[in-house]
Formats: C-alpha cells, structure tokens, sequence
C-alpha cells in the first residue's frame, strides 16, 4: 500500500515550483498535491545556475533562488511546502509509471498515486559518450543542469584558477554562450568549440552571432567553429588534458565545460503516452492527448502553439512557467480555462550584455540599430508579417513593446522603413 494524492507534480524543477504556486493560489486543498523530485532541494529558478551561481564575488547560491523570486513572487523554500499542505518528497527517483492504474513506483519502492499527474520532468544533457567520446566522466569535464552540477562547476572554476589553467567550451548554444562568459568573469582563459559557422545558430543569424562573438573575442574569448571534438587525451590520474578536435588540432586544457543540447525526460511514459517533437503530446489545456489524467509542462511538453497553428516544444523558463500554472487552472476548473495561448520569449544574459527576443525567427531577418553602441536588434518577416522581434540592450519599455509586435504581428511593407524605423516602429504599435 502507498500514499495516494488528488494531484501529483513528477518532477521538482522550475515548472514544478510555478504548479505549486498556482494551486495554492487557486485554493488547492491541504494533503491533496505531492511533488515528487529526484533533487534534494525544493523548486528552483534553474537559469539561475548559469548566470549568479558562477559569479567569483557576490554569486546567488540556494536558497536564494528558489521559486517564484524569476517573476518577484514570493520564495518558496521547504517550509512553505510544508505550510501549504503540499508533500514535497524530495531525494526520490520515480522509475516507473503505469498510466492505466495511476500509478508511479519510486526508486525506494513506494507506490504513490494519483487522480490527476502533471509531467514536468524537464530534461537531462546529452552527454559526449552519446557521440562515441570516451573520458568524459572526468571531473574537469563539467555539465551543467542542476545544482549539483553547478557547485562541481564551481569547485573545478577554483582547481582551474589556482594552476592558472585554461578552458574549452564545447558547444556555441545557451549555456557554451553563458558559461564561458562566467569562466571568463572567474578569470579563466576560454575557447570554445562548436560545429555551426557561428554561435547560438538555433536563433541568430550570422550578422547578429557577430556581435557577440566580437565582443567575447575582444574578452579574449577564443572561437573556434566548423569544428567537432574528437577525443580527449588524460594524464595518469583521469585529467582531462587535452582536447583533441575532429581536424587533429590539440588544444592543452585545465577544465572542458560541454553544452551540446538535452533529452526531455519521457522514458518513464514511452509507449503509453502520445508523443511528439520529442515530447509529450498535449492539447491547449496541457492535457495529454492520449490520457485525460495526465498534463504535461516545460520542457517535455509538445503542445499546440496557437498562434502559430502549429506543435511546439519549448525549452525556455517563461514557458515553463506559464504552461504550468496553465495546466494547474486547468485542472482546477475541471478544463473551463481557454487553450495555452502562448507568445515565445527567449532571453540571455552575459556579461554586461543582454538581449530578449519574442515570436519565431523565420522569414527575411530585418536588422536595425548600432551594433557599436551595444544597441541593435532586429524583426523577422515572413509574408509580409512581422513574425519575430529580438533586441539586445532594451529598456523595459522597449521589450515589452517587442513583445506587443512579435504578438500583433503587423503588415510590413517596406522592409527598407523598417530597418530604418528599427524600435520606433514597435513603439509605435
Ligand atoms: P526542470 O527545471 O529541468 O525540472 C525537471 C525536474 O524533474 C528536476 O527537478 C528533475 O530532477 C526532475 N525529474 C526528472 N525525472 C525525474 C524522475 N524520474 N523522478 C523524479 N524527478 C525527476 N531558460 C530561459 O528561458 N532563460 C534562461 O536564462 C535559462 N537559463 C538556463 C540555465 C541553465 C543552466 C539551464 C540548465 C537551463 C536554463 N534555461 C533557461 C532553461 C530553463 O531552465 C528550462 O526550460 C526550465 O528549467 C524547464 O523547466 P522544467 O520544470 O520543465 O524542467
Ligand atoms: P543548445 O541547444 O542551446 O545548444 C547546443 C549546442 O551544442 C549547439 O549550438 C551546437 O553548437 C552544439 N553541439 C551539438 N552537438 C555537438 C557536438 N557533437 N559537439 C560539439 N558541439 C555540439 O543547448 P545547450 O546550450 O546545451 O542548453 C541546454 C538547455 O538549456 C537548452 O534547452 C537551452 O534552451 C537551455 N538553456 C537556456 C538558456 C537561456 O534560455 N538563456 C540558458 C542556458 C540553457
Ligand atoms: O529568469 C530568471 C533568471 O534569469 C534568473 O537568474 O530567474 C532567475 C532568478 O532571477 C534568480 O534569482
């Protein structure tokens, strides 16, 4: 026998913090949520980890970003869990799901179930072994998911420092981008490595990537792209020393920090749930298209993006927010919400820099402003619409204003006046 719940939340992440919110917000009942995480600690801002937590001085360590702080709300640590009736079961590993009888099995052999499962079990990195590269279970080879992680970082950012060493950054996407900003900012020399022409090439395009890139080159920051690595080389006790690329180039190193993408975690519901863009299937309620019991949200859910007609799976910190209090409305009012009608938002911060950007990046990308001056951004247009808005070094009014374009999706007819317009045109609207 085990413990049964009205609603249980599988996953102990950032949309697990923002659920549990919302459904003490929305008057959930005492006893009636659980959540369970294969972390020790409860929800957490995960952007956080590679942003404050890997500053030298004055880094934001647990519990200070703990859910909801991202959006100004309140902090919730274990105690508010406990005050609010909800079961945080922290430290446990569901390993099986059986959707037909409502029921998780956790790894300490608990059956937990359930009326209603909201699926927030985020995503795992996908690690260099997966690519045939052995070594990588070294401890100057660092991921970076979770907060663990983050404090291994750290420790290996202060091993690095002391021999004055240096660091290859594997990847040119999210965190290649913010981590070898914080490696610099903890004075560690940096290259970094990726297989595209240029960086974060799921969003930018070549004319925006080269800012960056000649901002962090002008850091110090060494690129080098086009390239893969192939192997590393290690000293007798397991060091990861050397960094050898596709070409046969050897790069000497002290620390490799690998960002090359993510798994959702779905295994547990493979052949039990609809699944899609490697994700769980859900309509505009979160729902899941093959099981009305169960809701999927963050990083796992595949759910119809409205705006855009389309299916969609986000790996953002606004989505995941956002779909989960969705799916908690939705449960809470036995489905009377309107569908997940969701405008996407990505955002980054680096050094000094920091750039927003709303809508999709297809069409003919219309580029405005002063790179020089650190202020640029530019709109996608496709089919005469104004699609996609990004901008680096906006004012809060600037960005909502992209955001007000990106969701309007205006008629552009002159795309001369528009890059000539640049922000006055979204103000404007
Ligand atoms: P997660 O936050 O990953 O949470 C998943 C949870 O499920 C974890 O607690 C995990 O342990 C648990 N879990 C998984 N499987 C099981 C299981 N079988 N049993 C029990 N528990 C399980 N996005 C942005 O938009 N802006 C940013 O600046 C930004 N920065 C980021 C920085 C870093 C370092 C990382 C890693 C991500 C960042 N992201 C950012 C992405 C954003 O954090 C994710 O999209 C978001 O965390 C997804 O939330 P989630 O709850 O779906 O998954
Ligand atoms: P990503 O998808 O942003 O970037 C992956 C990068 O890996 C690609 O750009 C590519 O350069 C590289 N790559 C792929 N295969 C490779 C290989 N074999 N060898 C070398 N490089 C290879 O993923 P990420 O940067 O690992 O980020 C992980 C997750 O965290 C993503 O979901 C991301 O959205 C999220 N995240 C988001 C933010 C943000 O929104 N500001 C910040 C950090 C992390
Ligand atoms: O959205 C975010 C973000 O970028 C962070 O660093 O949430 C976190 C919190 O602001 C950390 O306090």
């Amino acid at each position: 026998m085990g413990r049964a719940f009205k609603v249980v939340v599988l996953g102990g992440g950032t949309a697990a913090g923002y659920a549990a919110s919302e459904f003490v917000k929305l008057g959930i009942h005492h006893g009636d949520l659980c959540i369970i995480s294969e972390e020790s600690v409860a929800p957490y801002e995960r952007p956080a980890l590679s942003k404050g937590y890997l500053l030298i001085e004055g880094a934001a360590w647990l519990p200070a970003f703990h859910t909801c702080v991202g959006t100004g709300e309140e902090r919730h640590m274990t105690k508010w869990y406990k005050d609010n009736g909800i079961e945080l079961v922290l430290g446990t590993r569901v390993k099986a799901a059986d959707v037909r009888a409502r029921t998780l099995l956790t790894a300490a052999g608990e059956t937990i179930s359930y009326k209603f499962l909201v699926i927030a079990t985020g995503a795992r990195v996908l690690k260099l072994e997966e690519f045939g590269v052995t070594g990588a279970d070294a401890h100057n080879v660092c991921y970076l998911r979770d907060v663990q992680d983050a404090a291994h970082l750290v420790d290996q950012m202060a091993a690095c420092r002391k021999v004055e060493g240096k660091a290859v950054v594997i990847g040119g996407g999210y965190i290649g981008m913010e981590c070898a900003a914080a490696l610099h900012g903890n004075h560690i020399p940096v290259t970094m490595v990726f297989p595209e022409h240029h960086c974060m090439a799921r969003l930018f395009t070549p004319e925006i990537a080269a800012f960056y890139e000649t901002y962090y080159g002008k850091k110090g920051v060494n690129f080098i792209k086009g390239n893969v690595m192939a192997s590393f080389e290690q000293d007798e006790f397991g060091k990861v020393t050397t960094v050898v690329l596709k070409d046969g180039r050897k790069i000497a190193v002290d620390l490799v920090v690998v960002g090359i993408g993510i798994h959702p975690n779905v295994d547990l519901f493979e052949g039990q749930l609809a699944m899609e863009k490697g994700g769980i299937r859900v309509d505009g309620k979160m729902r899941s298209v093959s099981n009305h019991s169960v809701y999927a949200v963050g990083d796992v859910a595949a759910f119809p993006l409205k705006m855009y007609g389309d299916v969609r799976r986000l790996e953002h910190v606004d989505h995941a927010r956002k779909s989960a209090a969705h799916a908690v409305q939705a449960i809470m009012s036995s489905n009377k919400v309107g569908d997940y009608d969701y405008l996407p938002y990505f955002y980054s911060r680096v050094f000094t820099l920091s750039w927003q950007f709303y809508g999709e990046n297809v069409g003919e990308c219309i580029l405005f402003g002063d790179h020089a001056a650190s202020k640029f951004g530019a709109f996608w247009v496709h089919k005469g619409q104004l699609v996609g808005a990004f901008l680096e070094g906006g004012s809060k009014a600037e960005y909502a204003a992209l955001a007000r374009a990106a969701r309007q999706r205006p008629t552009v007819d002159d795309t001369r006046l528009l890059a000539m317009e640049g922000m006055g045109f979204a103000m404007a609207l």
